[in-house]
């Protein structure tokens, strides 16, 4: 069933079944891709959470492993919650967040060589939060070497004060000491004034170096490096603001100090809990859960829930018109083995360009000056009765700005339909727009600004895909494909 379902991701990594929310200990081992995520086999919703897992060549078709982590008798007994990979020495090893009795306990566990088996302590590492310090939340966890040790960061909140990071040191990984919040500020534990990515904690925090320019030096947190470092963290304010930002700064080896936020994705709790990984290419790789926006009775006839977005190279762009630089993303190169035929254009109105795709990688180049719009028509039926409006247009000022408006994207009852929107910091003359649909998804990027929604089209026929100049916007090349499908039949996965 679920494999005939129009609105399940087909090239999208989505979970077997059931429920699929962050990505976890994302890496590469011995050269193979491994990703593995929070997973609830017991239906579409979150629940009693445990790692699923999977492996992949080229980090777009996968193959599913056994299920890495389940909830056990110990300190995990209500959920193996999110955490990481790191390499001990050669032996593979998860630091997760446990839960029992409704507390948060940081964990770990051993896997066998080729990360199928886990096998976790029965006691957690951390037994609470540091003492003396009023946190709303501690999970999620940040682990590297550096200086001969280990460095963990855990995702806390200060009561009042606001989302924060905790750092930890540690001679083995199982035994940990204190070092404090790694973000300071005004003598607060953490000080920071917009709540807007405060949030009441952060969430999935992932912290590394990364040298300006397309193809930067990139690496774990380096206190001898004076090279930016940059905090990915999902801000959570009592589950209610769900937004992913990233800061550039620089760190000391005990502090963080902030230059600049942004937003990584412009589609916030679309694009949530993002993880990111340096891979054998040099490359620093992030993934990020495509959350649902359709009600939990939508989600439960469908039998899944969630997928990840397709990964994305970040690259820090010193020429961003922003001192502190601005993080570009782009989908890794791997994902144009998926094209296939090239999608040809329908009859359209003069001036338009129309072609038919849900599963479809789209490349437009585009010339808008102040005052011009350029419209990409998504999911898009034939008498108009359903679409989903990309809008890229540049306001007075010449400020880029991208919309995706969802108020027409489905005639279904119980979606988020409401708009995203928000600026793009580019100089570039041409602007490079980059569009990745598949059923329910939409992954937008403009000269490197990510915008990743999700959709709900009813109609079969919702799937014109039309391109409109505004004003004097000037499309100097547009192309696009249909990107094949790499989901596996029949997958089951049960404990
Ligand atoms: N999801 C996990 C938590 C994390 C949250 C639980 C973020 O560890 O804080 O499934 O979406």
């Amino acid at each position: 069933q679920a494999q005939a379902d129009p609105l399940r991701p087909r090239y999208h990594f989505t979970s077997p079944a059931a429920w699929l929310n962050d990505p976890n200990g994302v890496a590469q081992w011995d050269g193979l891709y491994h990703l593995f995520y929070q997973y609830n086999p017991e239906g579409p919703f979150h629940d009693r959470i445990h790692w699923g897992h999977a492996v992949s060549e080229d980090l777009v078709r996968w193959r599913d492993r056994p299920i890495a982590l389940s909830p056990g008798s110990g300190p995990d007994r209500e959920g193996c919650w999110s955490g990481v990979l790191v390499d001990d020495g050669g032996t593979p090893t998860i630091v997760y967040s446990g839960r029992a009795d409704g507390r948060e306990l940081p964990c770990l566990a051993v896997g066998s060589a080729n990360l199928d088996v886990w096998t976790p302590l029965d006691r957690p590492v951390i037994d609470a939060p540091p003492e003396g310090l009023e946190v709303t939340e501690f999970r999620d966890h940040c682990v590297w070497r550096e200086a001969g040790r280990w460095r963990q960061l855990i995702g806390s909140g200060i009561v009042g004060a606001g989302g924060t990071a905790l750092l930890y040191e540690s001679e083995d990984l199982r035994s940990w000491t204190e070092v404090g919040p790694l973000v300071v500020g005004d003598g607060q534990p953490v000080r920071l004034d917009d709540i807007d990515w405060t949030g009441t904690m952060w969430e999935c925090v992932d912290f590394f170096r990364l040298a300006p320019g397309p193809d930067g030096e990139t690496g774990p947190p380096d206190a001898d490096s004076a090279d930016p470092h940059l905090l990915v963290f999902s801000a959570w304010h009592e589950n209610i603001t769900l937004r992913p930002f990233i800061a550039v700064g620089s760190y000391d080896g005990r502090r963080f100090s902030i230059d600049r936020v942004q937003r990584l994705d412009l589609g916030g709790r679309h694009a949530y809990a993002p993880q990111t990984f340096r891979d054998d290419h040099g490359r620093r790789v992030l993934w990020s859960w495509m959350q649902e926006g359709r009600d939990d009775a939508a989600q439960a006839t469908a039998g899944w829930s969630g997928a990840m977005t397709i990964p994305r190279r970040l690259w820090l762009d010193a020429d961003g018109g922003d001192a502190a630089g601005v993080v570009r993303a782009e989908p890794v190169a791997e994902v144009e083995s998926l094209r296939s035929l090239p999608l040809l254009p329908l009859p359209a109105p003069t001036g338009q360009r129309e072609f038919a795709g849900t599963a479809a990688d789209v490349e437009i180049a585009a010339r808008i000056e102040t005052g011009d719009r350029l419209d990409v028509v998504l999911f898009a039926t034939e008498d108009g009765a359903e679409h989903t409006d990309l809008r890229v247009h540049r306001r007075a000022g010449g400020v880029l700005e991208i919309v995706l408006d969802r108020e027409s994207s489905t005639l279904a009852g119980g979606c988020d339909t409401s708009p995203h929107a928000g600026e793009v910091r580019s100089t570039a003359v041409e602007t490079q727009i980059r569009i990745l649909l598949d059923a329910s998804s939409v992954e937008v990027f403009v000269d490197g600004t990510a915008l990743t929604s999700r959709v709900y089209p009813t109609r079969p026929d919702a799937s014109r895909i039309r391109i409109e100049s505004r004003g004097g916007a000037t499309v100097t090349s547009a192309r696009a494909w249909r990107l094949e499908g790499t989901e596996q039949p029949g997958r089951v996965l049960r404990p």
